[in-house]
């Protein structure tokens, strides 16, 4: 099964949306499988965002996602690096559909609320940047055969 790299970012944690965009991959029906609040280094922030280490918004990205707690999280299940970035929105707020996460609560590019990764190798490199296997729980939801057929 899939597996994906979230973060609710400084802002979405100090704006109290930590329960509803959890909610939203719940009721989704994705499965969590990862999960910690994380006061972020400016190392981690660096290795996270080394894609973007040239742009000119690189340094006010690794000062805002050190600036406060973020949570941390890895979901699992069917198609879920592309349907949760569907369900997140674009990367701009004010471009990203109402009924998004970034839609619904953002405004800013530097202030869009949550991260998730964009393809199959940045998950798999993320989730190993962020976690160590003993912090990821295997289980089996017991509502698994209402989800899937
Ligand atoms: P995404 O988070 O949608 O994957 P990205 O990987 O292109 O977007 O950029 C990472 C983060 O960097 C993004 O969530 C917010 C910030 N960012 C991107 N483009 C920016 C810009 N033009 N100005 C300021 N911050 C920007
Ligand atoms: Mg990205």
């Amino acid at each position: 099964m899939e597996r994906t790299f979230l973060a609710v970012k400084p802002d979405g944690v100090q704006r109290g949306l930590v329960g509803n965009i959890i909610g939203r991959f719940e009721s989704k029906g994705f499965q969590l499988v990862g999960l910690k609040l994380v006061q972020v280094s400016r190392e981690l922030a660096e290795k996270h965002y080394g894609e973007h280490k040239e742009r000119p918004f690189f340094p006010g990205l690794v000062n805002f996602i050190t600036s406060a707690p973020v949570v941390a999280m890895v979901w699992e299940g069917k198609g879920v690096i592309a349907s949760a970035r569907k369900i997140i929105g674009v990367t701009n707020p004010l471009n990203a559909e109402n009924g998004t996460i970034r839609g619904d609560f953002g405004v800013d590019v530097g202030r869009n609320i949550i991260h998730g990764s964009d393809a199959p190798d940045t998950a798999e490199r993320e989730i190993a940047l962020w976690f160590t296997p003993a912090e990821l729980c295997n289980w089996q939801p017991s509502i698994s055969t209402w989800i899937y057929e």
